[in-house]
């Protein structure tokens, strides 16, 4: 029986990415995301390319019944899952605290935190059951420092970070691995998302450097996840070589 990987935010970037690289690792796959016709599409590209099965959830991570609904209604075989990526996250504003705009907190507080406990309540269980694991929580540099105006995104990465260290205490007496990958500047739509669409204001995030791509960290998730069972890594800070911290940066 192959091996399964959930990953979330699995439409775009680094969750398409991870999609990619575990199909051709052998893993099947569960898809989860908001944008139906791109799981569709990479479902069937993924089956067809790599002799996989894939299952799609079109779930939003902030709704706790919805997203529960889909997930315990997988047939059991599927909720033998062997590595659960926490990947589906966003930015929204870059503004200082006085101008932050409420709706844009609320929306970077219940999906990058709220969303990943709900699906790490959920899909732990299953794990604690079968005693093996394997949880992979997408942090951010924004998780170690914070950095003008990244208030609420980096307060929900740091918020990862502590989930991150807890999940790895609760989950120990059940031998579940818990790593946090923390990456710097990565080019997907994550920009675009931040600034709602103005595609001139996100290309601009990446003038004169270059950044890392989704691939990048979708091979340093695969690399944690590969190794053998004694060995877990807690926690990898992965940046663009011209970025030294979250604003030092060398741009051309
Ligand atoms: P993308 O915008 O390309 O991808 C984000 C993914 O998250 C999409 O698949 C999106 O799918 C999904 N998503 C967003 N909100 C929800 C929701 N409410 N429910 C379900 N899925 C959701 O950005 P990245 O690939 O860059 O981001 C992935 C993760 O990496 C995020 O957690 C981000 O914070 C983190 N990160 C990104 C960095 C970067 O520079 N790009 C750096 C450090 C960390 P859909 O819209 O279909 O729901
Ligand atoms: C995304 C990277 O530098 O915009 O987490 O915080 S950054």
């Amino acid at each position: 029986m192959s091996k399964i990987a959930l990953i979330t935010g699995a439409t775009s970037g680094i969750g398409a990415a991870c999609a990619h690289l575990f199909a051709a690792q052998g893993y099947n796959l569960i898809l989860l995301g908001r944008r139906e016709q791109l799981l569709i599409d990479s479902a069937k590209h993924l089956e067809d390319k790599y002799a996989i099965e894939v299952k799609k959830i079109v779930a939003d991570v902030r709704d706790y019944e919805n997203l529960s609904y889909h997930l315990e209604i997988l047939p059991s075989q599927w909720k033998k899952v062997d590595v659960l990526i926490n990947n589906a996250g966003l930015s929204q504003g870059l503004d200082p605290i006085d101008k932050g705009n409420v709706d844009d907190w609320d929306t970077m507080i219940d999906t990058n935190v709220k969303g990943l406990l709900y699906t790490t309540r959920i899909v732990s269980n299953w794990m604690t059951a079968q005693k093996s694991g394997h949880i992979v929580n997408i942090g951010s540099i924004a998780g170690k420092e914070v950095y003008p105006n990244g208030n609420v995104y980096c307060a929900t990465k740091h918020a990862v970070d502590a989930l991150n260290k807890s999940m790895r205490i609760d989950l120990l007496p059940h031998g579940i691995k818990v790593t946090a990958i923390n990456p710097g500047m990565v080019e997907t739509e994550f920009s675009k998302v931040r600034f709602k669409g103005d595609e001139g204001r996100a290309k601009k995030v990446y003038d004169g450097l270059e950044p890392l791509i989704a691939n990048d960290i979708a091979e340093a998730i695969w690399f944690v996840v590969s190794r053998p069972a004694h060995v877990n890594i807690n926690d990898m800070l992965i940046m663009p070589t011209a970025q030294a911290t979250g604003t030092i940066i060398n741009r051309k």
